[in-house]
């Protein structure tokens, strides 16, 4: 019986644009994308050997520190996309602003939003961090596009995807057409499609968040977490395991793999923000890629994707994964809002 031909993701692209699902400037961004994936993927697994860890004595664009990493593939980003010539613009979690591509260099047709290196208060102690990526199209006539160009709602993505850089380093990509894995072959530096059409179970026993933030949650969330620690006594009638990484890559990930819930909810830890997690370059990536695997996507009250975004850094709650679940968990937040 012959071995199953292996279909690397340079095939996959190519594959997508004959059929008309993606154009040849699309397939050539992500092909930058990954390489540059790639390269963080070898520097992330240098570990203290390569001289990289701890912090680099800087804060990003919302004041939080940076880790030597996050700048290392912040930078390995800006410099393999921006000059390619696939785009118009990008905008990252380390800059204040989305930075327009040189006119000495070709200009394309996408703008890309990238959180560089998520999670990476964990790179420490040697658990599972990744690279989070959005691409838009940039409006037609814009030669400069600045950050308001950036403002589309989540459902305009062309593109969606993460690189999860664990035991093995895998990119995990939705071009609207269904959410596909692809690992990466080291010895041949190529990605290999390894799991096609991805789909997140409707039902779901297990649940991801930050439970030390409980007593700062709305009564909703108190209600619905304490629901479902009740476990089979409870209303939910069965009980559910807890998992929380606290690195966004890893957590959707598993739900991608085998379902689950992820949440990170509104808290009174500062009440100024609406979440923890940015829209842009969090949530709307994310959320693509577990609708296209049949999740749902939701701030607890509305679809994620269906956000028109006011600010380029702007966080949102998050609930995703499995359909029924995120459901149940919408279910009491706007219960208690009637009741008021
Ligand atoms: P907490 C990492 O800093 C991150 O942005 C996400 O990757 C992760 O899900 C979340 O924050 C963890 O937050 O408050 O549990 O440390």
């Amino acid at each position: 019986m012959s071995a199953a031909v292996s279909v690397s993701l340079t095939r996959y692209l190519i594959e997508e644009q004959r059929a008309g699902r993606i154009d040849a400037e699309l397939r050539q961004l992500i092909a930058v994308v990954a390489r540059a994936c790639t390269s963080i993927s070898i520097a992330v697994s240098k570990g203290a050997l390569g001289g990289v860890l701890g912090d680099a004595g800087t804060g990003n664009v919302q004041g939080e520190a940076q880790k030597k990493l996050d700048v290392l593939s912040n930078d390995i980003l800006l410099e393999a996309n921006a000059w390619g010539g696939h785009l118009a613009a990008c905008a990252s979690e380390e800059m204040e602003h989305s930075q327009p591509i040189p006119d000495a260099f070709p200009k394309g047709g996408f703008l890309l939003l990238f959180d560089p290196l998520d999670g990476s208060s964990n790179i420490d102690v040697n658990v599972s961090v990744g690279t989070i990526f959005s691409v838009l199209r940039s409006p037609e006539g814009v030669s400069q596009p600045g950050d308001q160009h950036f403002l589309q709602p989540g459902r305009q993505q062309v593109a969606a995807g993460y690189c999860i850089y664990g035991p093995s380093t895998m990119l995990v990509l939705s071009t609207g057409h269904g959410t596909h894995a692809f690992t990466l072959d080291r010895e041949h530096g190529a990605f290999i499609l390894t799991q096609r059409d991805m789909r997140v179970p409707e039902e779901t026993a297990e649940f991801a968040i930050n439970m030390s933030n409980q007593r700062h949650w709305e009564p909703a969330m108190q209600a619905y977490v304490a629901d479902l620690l009740a476990g089979k006594d409870g209303p939910r009638g069965k009980n559910f395991n807890m998992r929380w990484i606290a690195s966004m890559v890893a957590d959707v990930h598993r739900i991608l793999t085998r379902g689950g819930i992820f949440i990170y909810p509104w808290d009174r830890k500062e009440p100024g923000k609406p979440g923890k997690l940015r829209l842009m370059y969090e949530a709307n990536p994310m959320g693509m890629l577990i609708e296209q695997a049949g999740g749902a996507a939701s701030t607890g009250r509305e679809d994620i994707l269906g956000l028109q975004p006011d600010q380029l850094h702007q966080r949102v709650p998050v609930f995703l994964g499995s359909r029924n679940e995120v459901a149940q968990a919408v279910a009491y937040h706007r219960n208690a809002d009637q009741a008021l």
